[in-house]
């Protein structure tokens, strides 16, 4: 089996960021996971470890950004973690390509849905009232969504639930849609290309 991961690096007036990411990092299927994640915004961090926790990814992630203005272009780096998926992914068959993720988190509960497409959209619903959790500005959590959608090359919708407490509310949208990843990127243990078009 092909190892499914890559190394990219984005470096911006605004922001340096270098990713790595390693698909196939599931918990009993030999691989060791490893989670470093340092973005200069704390529960950032905490969401992108979540994220790469429970879809069984390994993630190193480093980010230098211009947090002096606000931490929008260190969030908006989410399309640097998109595009390492994407290019991990490699070619797109052989794999699930639907995933559907729920997470709860006490009063909290999350449903993310991915379809690896090459059809770039997102959809999000979080519900968040909070101006902030910690550094991130909620405004932020929809966008890196988005932003991770666009440069993945994959169709998702997030829907928070419910859920009263905006910390809650987020960390469950990421684990949710770290449950959906980890589905869609399943090998099926074929060579099909899951598209009626015959492509991905
Ligand atoms: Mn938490």
């Amino acid at each position: 089996m092909a190892a499914r991961q890559a190394t990219i690096s984005r470096k911006t007036n605004e922001t340096e960021v270098e990713v790595h990411l390693d698909l196939d990092c599931v918990s009993g299927n030999g691989a060791t996971q490893t989670i470093e994640v340092s973005t200069g915004i704390g529960f950032l961090d905490h969401m992108y470890h979540a994220l790469a926790k429970h879809g069984g990814l390994s993630l190193k992630m480093k980010c230098k950004g211009d947090l002096w203005i606000d931490d929008h272009h260190t969030a908006d780096d989410a399309l640097a973690l998109g595009s390492a998926f994407k290019a991990a992914l490699g070619e797109r068959k052989g794999i699930r390509r639907y995933g559907t993720g729920y997470a709860p988190l006490d009063e909290a509960l999350a449903r993310s849905v991915i379809d690896i497409s090459s059809r770039p959209y997102c959809v999000t619903d979080l519900g968040l009232k909070r101006e902030k959790i910690g550094e991130l500005s909620t405004e932020m959590l929809p966008h890196i969504f988005h932003s991770f959608a666009m440069s993945a090359g994959v169709t998702l919708h997030v829907d928070v639930l419910r859920g009263d407490n905006d910390h809650h509310r987020a960390e469950a949208a990421f684990k949710s849609l770290a449950l959906a990843i980890r589905q869609a990127v399943e090998r099926t243990g074929g060579d099909d290309v899951p598209s009626t078009k015959g492509v991905l």
